[in-house]
C-alpha cells in the first residue's frame, strides 16, 4: 500500500520560509528538527509550534491531520543550557587543577592544591557557537577509599571527564578503571573523555599512541594537555559543548542521569 507524503512548510517567525518538503506520516518533530539543521544554521534549541501548540519531539506528523493551510514556526528557544561536568580520576591526575584553571583562567601554583577529600563544583560561562552554557564543573577526590561515593555524583551528569597525568602510567590505569567502574552508572549518552594532564613536561611515560588506542577502546575521545595552559583548557570544555550541543540540539532531549525520577541532579556537597 502506498502512504502518502504529508507536506510540510515550516517559517521562521519573520515569515521567512525556514524549510519545505514532502515527508513521511511516520516521520517524528525531532527528526523534522533535524531536517531543518541540515538545511540551515537556526541555531541549536529550536522547537516547532503549530497553532499555539509547541509540539513534542516524539509527535509525528501523520498524528497531527495537518491540512492544507496548516504550517509550522520555527521558534528559537532563550537557553542557556546547565551543564554538569564531573571530573573523576586517581590521586594527582590534576583534577583540581584542571577545574580551577577552567574556572579562573589561570594555573594556580603546585602548592595551592592539597589532596581533595570531598566534593566541589565551580561554574563558569562558555559561549560556543554564539549559544551561552553554564558550565558547573564538579571535582572529586582521587583517593581510591572515596570512589565509591564519587560515583554517586554521576547521577544527572552531561559529560565526564576521566583525568590522568601523562606522567605516570598508574594515573592512565586509574582513569581505565574509573572509567570502566563507572560504565552503566549514568546516562550512556553522556559526553565522556580522557583528559591527560602535565603535557608540559618532559618526563611523560604515557604515549600519545597508548591513549588513542585505550580511546578507542571505550569509545570515547580524548585530549591531552596542560593546566598551566588556560586556552588548551578551555579547548577541552569547549570541544565537548560542541559534542553536547550537536548531541542534544534541544534541551529537552538532554541525558538526565541514570536518576529514575528524571531530575536533573540531585549532587550535595560532601
Ligand atoms: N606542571 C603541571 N602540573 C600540574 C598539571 N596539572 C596538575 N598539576 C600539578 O599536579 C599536582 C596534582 O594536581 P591536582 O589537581 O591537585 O590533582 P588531583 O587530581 O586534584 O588530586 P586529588 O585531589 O588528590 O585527587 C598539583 O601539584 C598540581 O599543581 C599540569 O598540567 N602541569
Ligand atoms: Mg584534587
Amino acid at each position: 500500500m502506498m502512504v502518502e507524503a504529508v507536506p510540510v512548510r515550516v517559517l521562521l517567525p519573520s515569515g521567512q520560509v525556514a524549510y519545505e518538503a514532502s515527508l513521511l506520516p511516520g516521520t517524528s518533530v525531532e527528526e523534522l528538527l533535524m531536517k531543518i539543521r541540515q538545511a540551515g544554521d537556526f541555531g541549536p534549541w529550536l522547537s516547532l509550534v503549530l497553532g499555539s501548540q509547541k509540539l513534542s519531539s516524539a509527535t509525528t506528523l501523520g498524528s497531527l491531520k495537518l491540512n492544507a493551510q496548516d504550517v509550522f514556526y520555527l521558534i528559537q528557544q532563550p537557553f542557556e543550557p546547565k551543564v554538569k561536568v564531573l571530573l573523576l580520576g586517581g590521586s594527582m591526575a590534576g583534577k583540581t587543577a584542571l577545574q580551577s584553571t577552567f574556572s579562573s583562567g589561570q594555573f594556580v601554583g603546585n602548592y595551592e592544591y592539597p589532596a581533595s577529600i570531598g566534593v566541589d563544583f565551580q561554574t563558569a560561562i562558555l559561549t560556543e557557537g554564539g549559544n551561552r552554557a553554564r558550565m558547573q564543573v564538579w571535582d572529586t577526590p582521587g583517593n581510591e577509599r572515596l570512589h565509591s561515593i564519587t560515583m554517586c555524583f554521576l547521577r544527572g551528569a552531561h559529560m565526564v571527564m576521566f583525568v590522568f597525568s601523562q606522567q605516570r602510567r598508574q594515573s592512565l590505569r586509574e582513569a581505565e578503571h574509573l572509567l570502566r567502574m563507572a560504565e552503566g552508572k549514568y546516562d550512556t549518552r553522556v559526553v565522556r573523555c580522557l583528559v591527560g594532564t602535565h603535557g608540559d613536561l618532559d618526563d611523560l611515560e604515557v604515549t600519545e599512541d597508548e591513549v588513542a588506542r585505550l580511546a578507542e577502546e571505550l569509545n570515547c575521545t580524548y585530549h591531552l594537555i596542560s593546566c598551566r595552559r588556560p586556552a588548551a583548557v578551555d579547548e577541552v570544555f569547549s570541544s565537548c559543548l560542541r559534542r553536547y550541543l550537536e548531541l542534544y540540539g534541544n534541551p529537552e532531549d538532554a541525558p538526565r542521569g541514570a536518576d529514575p525520577d528524571g531530575k536533573r541532579c540531585s549532587c550535595q556537597i560532601m
